[in-house]
């Protein structure tokens, strides 16, 4: 039986990637790094150093710099990222977020964020809706970024709930691989094909497409 849902942030309740990529976009470029778009889109939902660190691959540049100047490179990054961030406002929740929100409430679902972002206490309160949740998992707790299963395990744990009573919601094909590696029913949001093939249960092009009671159909029939 569904007893809660567990959240990426970024993507899904709002699109704070398009200030990710972005940020990253132009520290590449400082770095002398041109990324393709897909190069690009290969970074949403990974963990900032990772992200840097498959910039500077894509640009042959993995040996080039210390752990210090790399440390350096991601707190520059983050500080054009939190800039952004601050001109967040509840405008910014993604369509169909609030209307699958309070019918989670209705059903008195728990729910929990799974996101790799450091940032996201400071996205929920901009987006006034930090009390909705019953737990954010901490990023910094974590071994192992998406697609490792580490951040949805704990993810259910933190709402003390079984594998077969989620339902966790991702844009990224990293994400979807973590959700399916820790057991989960998958909810992909954006493109079929790519999200199905990492093995997401149930795709819908846009946040505005979720509806929880038919998502809860294919649930069921899956249980
Ligand atoms: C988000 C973004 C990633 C970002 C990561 C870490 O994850 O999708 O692009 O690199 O968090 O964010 P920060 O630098 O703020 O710690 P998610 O899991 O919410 O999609
Ligand atoms: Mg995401």
């Amino acid at each position: 039986m569904l007893k809660g849902l567990l959240f990426d942030l970024d993507g899904v309740l709002t699109n704070s990637a398009k200030f990710h990529l972005t940020a990253w976009n132009n520290l590449a470029k400082e770095l002398g790094i041109t990324l393709t778009d897909e190069q690009l889109n290969s970074l949403r939902g990974i963990s900032r150093m990772d992200s840097l660190e498959l910039i500077l691959k894509y640009g042959g540049q993995e040996d080039k710099y210390t752990e210090a100047e790399k440390e350096k490179f991601a707190a520059e990054k983050n500080a054009k990222f939190v800039e952004q961030v601050e001109t967040m406002t509840p405008k910014d929740i993604l369509p169909g977020i609030p209307e699958l929100l309070a019918d989670a409430k209705k059903q008195n679902l728990k729910m929990v964020i799974a996101s790799a972002s450091k940032n996201a206490p400071k996205i929920l309160t901009r987006l006034g809706i930090m009390d909705e949740f019953d737990g954010i998992v901490d990023p910094a707790t974590l071994h192992h970024g998406k697609p490792d299963p580490e951040i949805y395990e704990k993810a259910q744990a933190i709402a003390g709930l079984k594998t077969d009573e989620v339902i966790s919601f991702e844009d990224a094909a990293a994400g979807i691989e973590s959700i399916k590696a820790a057991g989960q029913f998958a909810v992909g949001i954006g493109d079929e094909k790519l999200l199905k093939s990492k093995g997401a249960d149930y795709v819908v092009p846009s946040t505005a497409d979720l509806k929880l009671s038919e998502i809860e159909k294919v649930f069921e029939e899956k249980e």
